[in-house]
């Protein structure tokens, strides 16, 4: 295969990953990633050149020293040349070849790999069906945005964030079983990045079934108890998706426990 199209540095393994290695496989480009477990992070330097910093130099007074801000609690050590490239500072990370341009939110790494490779999978040469792909990226980015919140709260969840967790979850899963009522991917006939973003970012808000118990203590209900049968088309696109093989390779068997609860009932 060519040389790497991107570098991609984050924990790993990362759903929000798994969208750029799912379409690179399709369009037949090479995607570079870097990075260590979750709970390993933050002994990594985040940078072009990321790499496990030697416990003697992880200290306060490092110069990349920062405080972590969504996700990860604690110090976390981001060059000054990382932070120029990612203003936001958050992973997954993209880098152009080279490491000139940062490019971060994974579902810009995604369109950036599928236009890479070639754009097939991002409307090939047709603007208005990119834009329609646009349309569902960034649909699907407030309905990650707030499955983040939900989940990372888990340990404490409330009432506000579950209510919100819900009419999100209502309101992208009504648009994406809508979508699919009229063509058999999300955003047309074709395959398209809008359903690769969807599989990674749904299949990780699934997780609030690892979760039940803190759900059930708080109170709450489990939001997706009864989706097979509100929102039959998005879920059986999601589960046939993802046993596709440029799927599986990557998420594995993250959805085992949940194919095996929908066998089950
Ligand atoms: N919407 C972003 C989410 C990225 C994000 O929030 N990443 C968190 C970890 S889950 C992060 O890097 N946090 C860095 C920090 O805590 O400073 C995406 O899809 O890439």
């Amino acid at each position: 295969m060519s040389e790497p199209v991107l570098r991609i540095f984050s924990y790993l393994p990362n759903p929000r990953v798994w969208k750029s290695l799912i379409t690179a496989d399709l369009a037949g480009v090479a995607v570079d990633t870097l990075g260590d477990k979750p709970a390993k992070l933050g002994t990594w330097l985040w940078d072009y050149d990321a790499r496990e910093l030697p416990e003697a130099e992880r200290t306060a007074d490092h110069p990349a020293a920062r405080t972590g801000r969504r996700g990860f609690s604690g110090r976390l050590f981001k060059s000054d040349a990382f932070l120029a490239a990612h203003p936001f500072g958050t992973v997954p990370a993209a880098f152009s070849p080279g490491g000139e341009v940062g490019i971060f939110e994974s579902n810009s790494i995604l369109r950036a790999v599928a236009r890479a490779g070639g754009g097939g999978l991002y409307g090939g040469d047709d603007p208005y069906q990119a834009s329609r792909i646009d349309s569902f990226l960034d649909a699907n980015l407030v309905f990650a945005r707030e499955a983040q919140v939900y989940l990372l709260a888990m340990d404490n969840i409330n009432p506000h964030t579950h209510q919100r967790m819900q009419a999100a979850y209502e309101f992208y899963l009504a648009g994406i079983e809508s979508a699919l009522q009229h063509t058999a991917c999300i955003s047309g006939a074709e395959l398209s990045i809008a359903d690769i973003s969807f599989v990674c970012d749904f299949a990780q808000f699934l997780r609030e079934g690892h979760y039940e118990t803190q759900l059930e203590t708080a109170g709450l209900a489990l939001i997706s108890a009864d989706g097979l049968q509100e929102y039959p088309r998005a879920y059986q696109h999601m589960l046939a998706l993802s046993e596709r093989p440029e799927f599986a390779r990557h998420l594995g068997t993250y959805l085992n426990w949940f194919r095996e609860k929908v066998e089950a009932v």
